[in-house]
């Protein structure tokens, strides 16, 4: 079995402060999540961004600066700005992160359109898919397959795969908990769904996190966590910062005896220019 990448989605678009204090909006305040996690074990930073409001933002601009001061603090870290943004951007505003300099490794790409709560709708047309993977193709950016069920791994194959779009070997993450059920039964349907030789990452959203982190990483998969997905570290105990929740996936596999990935193991894992 690979080594484990642990990867922290440390900040979000949806989650506030008001849910936890500890919600990073300021780019002091998300160098500190990067920082802590980073230190607790993380080998790769899902960003989002935010102005200091707490409003979500694809800026170029912003990441940049974010970007930027996570590096001086988290050297040899992979980060991976999010393409997804927060429901309601445009394409081209979404897009924005993947301007920044240099080119980042890695980018998020959602492979379908989902309910996210309420009224939300997370759009990802199919031709939308096809620009945004043509797109870091071009760039040379590794795309991060989000997908919130077995349809959009479909989706992912026939809009992007099918085109060549996608460089192989390709990484997945399983987004449960949001359209999905994140039970285990899901998570290893999702697994054996994927063409052989990808890679995946898991994360169970909310009180889904950790149940779903165990068995991602007994079953070889990699694991995310932070306040993107969930802000408690058990019921009704909410994390101090991402380095804790990071801490608490280190914990569960050193008790099944999975060693973590450095960020430079990670690169090899995910067959990344080292
Ligand atoms: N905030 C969601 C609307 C991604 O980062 O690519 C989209 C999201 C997925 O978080
Ligand atoms: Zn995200």
């Amino acid at each position: 079995m690979d080594k484990l990448i642990i990867s922290a989605c440390i900040c979000g678009a949806e989650v506030t402060k008001e849910q936890n204090p500890n919600v990073p909006y300021t780019v002091e305040e998300i160098v500190r999540e990067a920082k802590s996690a980073y230190d607790a074990g993380a080998a790769l930073i899902h960003l989002h961004v935010r102005w200091d409001d707490g409003t979500p933002t694809q800026s170029k601009e912003r990441f940049q600066e974010c970007v930027d001061a996570i590096r001086k603090e988290c050297p040899d870290v992979i980060i991976q700005p999010s393409t997804g943004g927060a429901v309601g951007m445009t394409d081209l505003e979404r897009l924005e992160s993947t301007d920044i300099v240099p080119t980042p490794e890695m980018a998020t790409l959602d492979c379908g359109t989902c309910n996210f709560g309420g009224d939300e709708i997370f759009t990802n047309t199919d031709t939308t898919i096809e620009n945004f993977a043509r797109i870091m193709k071009e760039k040379g950016i590794k795309p991060e397959l989000e997908v919130f069920d077995k349809g959009m791994i479909d989706t992912a194959l026939k809009v992007a795969d099918r085109k060549g779009l996608l460089v192989h070997p390709m990484h997945f993450d399983f987004v449960l908990g949001v359209q999905m059920t994140a039970t285990i039964r899901d998570l290893v349907f999702m697994a054996e769904s994927i063409p052989a030789g990808s890679t995946w990452t898991a994360t169970g959203l909310g009180k889904n996190a950790w149940h779903i982190a165990a068995a991602t990483i007994s079953l070889g998969g990699h694991v995310r966590v932070g306040f993107e997905d969930n802000l408690y570290m058990e019921k009704g105990v909410l994390a101090e910062s991402n380095g804790q929740m990071v801490a608490k996936a280190v914990e569960i596999a050193k008790l099944l005896g999975r060693e973590i990935a450095t960020p430079d193991e990670a690169r090899e894992i995910l067959s990344l220019p080292p």
